[in-house]
């Protein structure tokens, strides 16, 4: 029986160091200045370039194996196609090369495992201290959102409320609650790389800093009805102050 080693995968030696480089090196190449990628829109949150470098090491890990295993595939199907004369071997497995094609793939998908994890716990976890707290109440079609008056404190009655009009003080810890009134919609803000579903009869915690100021938009990333394309909000990232200032304007509107 023909021994089979790494060898047989990878004739040269150069293309082996290739892959490894690939598979260890950061892909620099995609990295700019302030989290800035060709493909995607700019990142303002302070978890954004975390999950767009996550985004990309998946992607080229993905990408590379792809390419190895099509072109494997190409090359054994023109190097072992039918010839007349030349009779098919019968091969019956193989134990090392089974070894080989286990072991590799297991340790990738691990890599990626913990290398998500990591991130994923970052967002998802225990929210870092807030300086703002609060409230998206999703419906069909808009997003209500209710901030604490000068109180600081959410549901008495200094609270102002507006209607796809989403501000932020830059550099704030914003822990924000998210609900929903009547179907599942989900709060998409690409530019913070944040999604969550907002589910009736539950409330979803999740926490934004925002690095830059800017206006930016909310959509609705879940299907929820017929006027669904129209559920858009507006974001804007302003100074505290700006901020403070907005707010204490909207309250003078509101009750007045
Ligand atoms: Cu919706």
């Amino acid at each position: 029986m023909t021994r089979i080693s790494v060898r047989h995968f990878f004739p040269h030696k150069k293309c082996l160091t290739l892959l490894l480089l690939l598979l260890a090196a950061e892909p620099a190449w995609a990295f700019g200045s302030g989290g800035a990628r060709f493909w995607f829109p700019e990142a303002v949150s302070s978890y954004g370039a975390q999950v767009d470098r996550l985004f990309v090491i998946v992607l080229a890990v993905t990408g590379a194996i792809f390419f190895l295993v099509e072109g494997a595939l190409l090359w054994f199907l023109i190097r072992y196609r039918r010839r007349d004369g030349v009779a098919a071997a019968y091969v019956h497995g193989n134990v090392r090369a089974e070894i080989i094609w286990t072991v590799i793939p297991a340790a990738i998908v691990l890599y990626l495992a913990l290398a998500s994890q990591r991130v994923w716990a970052y967002i998802q976890g225990p929210p870092p201290p807030h300086q703002l707290e609060l409230e998206i109440k999703a419906e069909q079609f808009a997003w209500n959102i209710r901030y604490p008056g000068p109180d600081g404190r959410l549901h008495t009655t200094d609270d102002v409320e507006t209607i796809n009009q989403l501000h932020l003080p830059v550099g704030q810890v914003v822990l924000i609650n998210l609900s929903s009134k009547d179907v599942i919609h989900s709060l998409f803000l690409p530019q913070f790389r944040l999604k969550r579903d907002a589910v009736p009869g539950m409330t979803g915690r999740m926490w934004v800093q925002a690095t830059n100021t800017g206006n930016f938009e909310i959509v609705c990333a879940e299907l929820c009805g017929l006027g669904h394309y129209r559920m858009r909000g507006f974001v804007v990232i302003e100074t505290p102050d700006a901020f403070q200032a907005w707010l204490k304007q909207v309250q003078q509107e509101q009750s007045a």
